[in-house]
């Protein structure tokens, strides 16, 4: 198996051109996107071994996303292809300033994943396993897949990666709190944002929320709070700076690179601490071009930047 695998739905996506609303537009982009695949893009520019697994649809949006995951080295060998249902589909606009999203993807090909289809061989072997809580919000079958395979990987002593992607669009804060809260108690490592903590733990106190987050027994790393990452591991708290984006663009996709960086991070020997300032590095050049997973950045450009006297002069 690679070093991290992950398993989600991936979604054929268009874009009307920059400043366009889709109710004007004349053409669309074309693109896909999904939180775990682009991760584990983000992982093997990295020079991490990935592997992806989810039901695309048997229809040219699935061959796309199947045939894009593989020419960036994504290992798809167990993602399926199915007939019964199609892939889903996400439209993007970008109007005043503000980004909204339109799924369509309820009873897709993904959303159909059940425990019975995960292959337990390939969990096993893995070093860690990465999960969302889009996945978890698409049915109640795929929430017991990643229930199940979250308890295959601990059997193995496989890590377990945890991203709760809050996505109130898809499911209520009360249905989300339900699921996500349990998921996150078994995660050894939890990757929330701010904004999401705020949300799952009904409060804007800062202190009411490390509280809760000491009782996890996960490293769990704080995105945005502030322009800054908090990291608590071992009942100790550790500030770690934003790394300075040279321009912003477009922000979707951020997490996603923000937790390829530390999943590699952690795969090339890197302290939980030091993999944080990769994924702040990584997360950085994700935002200065348009799209999910098209700019994230290869090993060498994250490697000089690590090094360079951006993280000083703040
Ligand atoms: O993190 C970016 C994702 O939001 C995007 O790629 C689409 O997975 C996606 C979703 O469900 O919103």
């Amino acid at each position: 198996s690679p070093d991290i695998v992950t398993f989600g739905e991936s979604m054929a996506l268009f874009m009307p051109p920059e400043h366009r609303a889709l109710e004007r537009a004349t053409e669309l982009e074309q693109s896909f996107g999904g939180a775990e695949s682009n991760v584990a893009i983000g992982v093997a520019r990295l020079g991490v071994t990935s592997g992806w697994f989810g039901t695309v649809g048997d229809d040219p949006f699935g061959k796309m996303i199947l045939k894009a995951l593989r020419a960036e080295g994504v290992d798809v060998s167990h993602a399926r292809q199915s007939g019964e249902a199609p892939t889903g589909l996400m439209f993007r606009e970008k109007v005043a300033g503000r980004v909204s999203v339109h799924y369509y993807r309820k009873h897709s090909a993904a959303s159909r994943v059940t425990p019975e289809q995960l292959d337990e061989a390939y969990i096993r072997g893995a070093k860690i396993l990465h999960v969302t809580g889009i996945t978890a919000a698409l049915s109640p079958n795929c929430l017991a897949a990643v229930r199940r395979a979250i308890e295959i990987a601990k059997d193995a002593g496989v890590k377990v990666c945890f991203d709760p992607n809050l996505r109130l669009k898809l499911w209520s804060i009360e249905e989300a709190r339900e699921a996500l809260l349990p998921l996150a108690k078994e995660a050894d490592y939890f990757l929330p944002g701010w904004d999401e903590l705020k949300l799952l733990y009904d409060t804007d106190d800062y202190e009411t929320v490390k509280e809760q987050l000491l009782q996890l027994n996960a490293v769990t790393v704080v995105k945005g709070y502030g322009d800054n990452t908090v990291v608590l591991e071992n009942g100790n708290e550790t500030i770690v700076p934003f790394y300075p984006a040279e321009q912003v663009i477009d922000t979707v996709g951020a997490g996603d690179g923000f937790c390829a960086g530390f999943l590699a991070g952690l795969r090339k020997g890197l302290s939980p601490l030091e993999a944080v300032r990769l994924a702040s590095v990584n997360g950085s050049l994700v935002v200065q071009m348009r799209g999910d997973w098209e700019a994230l950045p290869e090993w060498s450009a994250v490697e000089q930047r690590l090094g360079s006297k951006a993280w000083v002069e703040r």
